[in-house]
């Protein structure tokens, strides 16, 4: 008989591309059908079957608090009675815009708008409008949302979908998009001697968590600074996964360097579809209606959505020992992953950073897009089976990112390495 998962995704293959609205979540890469969720509390989700799991994914990173927290519900409750949505200027929006001023180190204004995607694609408009430059440079395995200009060498579900550059993508909107290995000034620095007065900006997963979790290595990210000053191009630090995450003013303020424009997604809005870019104040005086850069969007700000982020934000800002309870659990969490895997025999990498890591099942260090492609992707997959068979929700990927909230709690983290431990023993 055919689970109530089973039966939801045979109706939505019907009436959906892939039944599902995101490709990630066809679960094609790990051999398994997705799981429809119908709620989700703390740590914890519970799919249409009644299966419960300890959830790893919060919703791809903004389940920081985890699901539902009350403070959070109170907030959109007494917002959606005020009304769902104006397509007018708020109160609400004024106190986000002043409260992620005052907490990400580089940001002077800012602009809000409905997802990740959404703010990239923004934020590289206004730095092309700035420079009057057209050319940018993205990293190999960097995934920065699905906008024309960024679907080259991305990672995320194009890297299992096998498209890195998708199909429907004309030659004309990527000619401009120049491509570097992640960790590699060298080939940044060869770009920018290329093309010389050509390249708008450079933009970055400060840490890349969408080819798995890659972290930068030591003065990566202040050498992109030092060489975009070099040419007049702006940094741009794409904080959709990091930021709110690493520290409350994101990877600029774990990592000490300041870009001159920051994008945001969901976390902002506290799992309300949200995202923002912002920056240096002359940078996104280029903006409309100040500026000749147009961009636009009725949602743009919503009232409900903003009532969840500013909820979810000031309860982070209000709770600084959070950041330490994530850092900690992660280092544990982590650590005692890869111890596992080294005692069971496997040659296999654990990255991570604070709250934020990925089990690669590959033998060679992970550094780069090429490093991450190693990876055994039949065995990840056997591994996240062996992951939900046992109540433990991960990405469906070797390419994405495992994400820790303050809801888990360590007998959650523990009953996890089990599982692994378990797995090992007999896999
Ligand atoms: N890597 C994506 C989040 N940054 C996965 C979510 C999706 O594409 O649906």
């Amino acid at each position: 008989m055919m689970t109530r998962s089973e039966q939801l995704f045979a109706r939505a293959q019907a009436v959906i591309p892939g039944g599902v609205n995101s490709p990630v979540r066809a679960f094609g890469s790990i051999g398994m059908g997705p799981r429809f969720i119908a709620s989700a509390k703390g740590s914890h989700m519970t799919d249409a079957d009644g299966n419960d799991y300890i959830d790893f994914v919060g919703s791809w990173g903004p389940m920081i608090l985890g699901h539902a927290h009350p403070a959070v519900e109170a907030a959109v409750a007494e917002a959606a009675r005020e009304g769902l949505s104006f397509g007018a200027a708020t109160e609400r929006e004024v106190e986000m815009a002043e409260l992620l001023c005052r907490i990400v180190p580089s940001v002077e204004m800012v602009r809000m708008v409905n997802s990740g995607t959404e703010a990239v694609m923004s934020a590289i408009r206004a730095a092309r409008g700035f420079t009057g430059r057209d050319k940018i440079v993205k990293f190999d395995g960097c995934y920065h949302g699905h906008s024309d200009c960024l679907l080259v060498q991305a990672g995320s579900g194009v890297m299992t979908a096998g498209v890195p550059d998708s199909a429907g993508v004309p030659a004309g909107c990527t000619k401009d998009t120049l491509t570097a290995p992640y960790n590699c000034l060298p080939a940044v620095e060869a770009l920018f001697a290329a093309n010389p007065g050509e390249i708008a900006a450079v933009i970055v997963e400060p840490v890349a968590a969408n080819m798995g979790v890659v972290l930068p290595e030591a003065g990566f990210l202040a050498g992109l600074r030092r060489l975009c000053d070099d040419h007049g191009a702006l940094l741009i630090f794409d904080e959709v996964i990091t930021g709110f995450r690493l520290a409350l003013g994101g990877a600029q303020e774990f990592y000490g360097v300041r870009p001159d424009l920051s994008t945001f997604g969901k976390i902002i809005g506290g799992g309300m579809p949200v995202g923002a870019y912002g920056g240096r104040r002359d940078v996104m005086s280029v903006v409309a209606p100040l500026g000749a850069v147009y961009q636009a969007g009725t949602l743009s700000g919503n009232p409900v959505a903003m009532a969840a982020g500013l909820a979810q934000l000031r309860l982070l800002a209000d709770h600084p020992q959070w950041y330490r309870q994530l850092s900690e659990a992660g280092d544990r969490f982590f650590g005692e992953m890869q111890a596992l895997v080294r005692e069971a025999g496997r040659p296999w990498q654990v990255n991570h950073v604070g709250s934020l890591g990925s089990l690669f099942c590959t033998g060679e260090p992970v550094r780069d897009y090429a490093s991450a492609k190693t990876a055994d992707t039949a065995r990840f997959a056997a591994w996240a089976r062996h992951c939900f068979a046992h109540g433990i929700y991960v990405a469906p990927s070797q390419f994405e990112a495992m994400f820790l909230s303050v809801a888990h709690t360590d007998g959650e983290l523990d009953r996890t390495l089990s599982v692994l431990r378990d797995y090992l023993r007999t896999a």
